[in-house]
């Protein structure tokens, strides 16, 4: 009997009655194995506590339970020979997708403009524009990225998507490189950002980006806080280059009380909320990887580390 240790620091024990739903024929157990243990080779994590992953005897498999492994990648806690699989599921799909586009039609028919007009009662028609009318530039093509894209073409946004491999997305253009960045959000209304947090990745929204938008644009990060530099946001917020930014994520999580995005008038946060993990979609998948694995079958979602996600 294989076995799984869910090491989730959710709800491990839904999460493990879950998997026995899924996998009847293994063992899946919550509380970290003790030295001289049988074999377990998968472990289910999000942010493991230092050295649980060491202390697991026989892993073969490391299966995540967000998107975004760097954390794993950067604490040197998964030996490399170690494969990791990240989370994809529908659940963080269309979690993502409906965090990302309200914000965007919240932005695009000025709602909160609106909202503050009433509480000064204040009666104030501004010029409304189409869709089609706006430029939306997504940044990733992956998972969540494509998602996203595909449902402003729907609404009829000129979209735009960068990827590393020039990822095509129906109804939108494609770009790539460095020289594609500048040009997928030149004159840009709103930019998405939904890549990986890479060493390529890092700080990528800077100044050159946010300087390069249409005035006034709206900025829309659902990814990861080191994707920002802080400093360049802030100042293109103040300086009205910027209308607005919703931001999820933040380099330093929870948001420290002094940081000055809490009290900015122009950023709407949510506290890392905007795809969370739902147990039951993210089992589904992750049992799937289980069953593939043990077919001897090619695993889809696999991290490549030399890429970094
Ligand atoms: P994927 O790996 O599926 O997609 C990543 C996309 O980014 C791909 O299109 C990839 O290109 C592109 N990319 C990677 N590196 C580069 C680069 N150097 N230049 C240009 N494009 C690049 O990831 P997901 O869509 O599943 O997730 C994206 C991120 O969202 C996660 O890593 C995580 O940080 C964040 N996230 C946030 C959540 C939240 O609640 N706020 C929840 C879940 C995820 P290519 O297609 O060519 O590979
Ligand atoms: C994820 C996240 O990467 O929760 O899944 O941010």
């Amino acid at each position: 009997m294989k076995r799984i240790f869910v090491a989730s620091r959710g709800d491990p024990e839904h999460m493990a009655s879950l998997f026995r739903t899924q996998l009847p024929e293994h063992e899946v157990f919550t509380q970290a194995p003790q030295r001289g243990d049988a074999p377990v080779p998968y472990i289910v994590v999000g942010r493991p506590a230092p050295g649980l992953i060491a202390s697991v005897p026989g892993l073969e498999l490391v299966l995540s339970l967000n998107a975004g492994i760097e954390h794993l990648l950067a604490s040197g806690e998964v030996p490399d020979h170690l494969p990791i699989v990240r989370l994809v599921d529908d659940g963080l799909a269309d979690g993502m997708s409906d965090w990302v586009l309200g914000h965007a039609l919240a932005w695009h028919r000025n709602l909160a403009f609106y909202k503050d007009l009433q509480a000064k009662r204040e009666w104030s028609p501004q010029p409304e524009k189409l869709a089609r009318e706006r430029i939306v530039a997504v940044l990733g093509a992956g998972a969540l990225g494509a998602q996203a894209a595909g449902h402003f073409v729907r609404f009829g946004f000129q979209t735009r998507v960068w990827s590393r491999s020039c990822r095509q997305v129906e109804g939108a253009k494609s770009f790539a490189g460095r020289d594609g960045l500048q040009a997928a959000v030149a004159g840009a209304d709103i930019l998405v950002n939904l890549l990986p947090l890479t060493a390529e990745t890092a700080n990528v929204v800077n100044a050159n980006v946010l300087g390069a938008l249409a005035p006034g644009a709206l900025f829309i990060n659902g990814a990861r806080g080191g994707h920002v530099v802080d400093g360049d946001l802030i100042a293109a917020l103040d300086g009205g280059g910027l209308s607005s930014a919703a931001l999820d994520v933040f380099r330093t999580e929870p948001l420290p009380a002094d940081d000055p995005l809490w009290s900015h008038p122009r950023v709407l946060l949510s506290p890392h909320v905007a795809a969370p993990t739902h147990a039951r979609t993210a089992v589904a998948e992750m049992a799937e990887t289980i069953r593939r694995y043990e077919r001897g079958e090619k695993l889809p979602h696999l991290v490549d580390r030399a890429l970094g996600y």
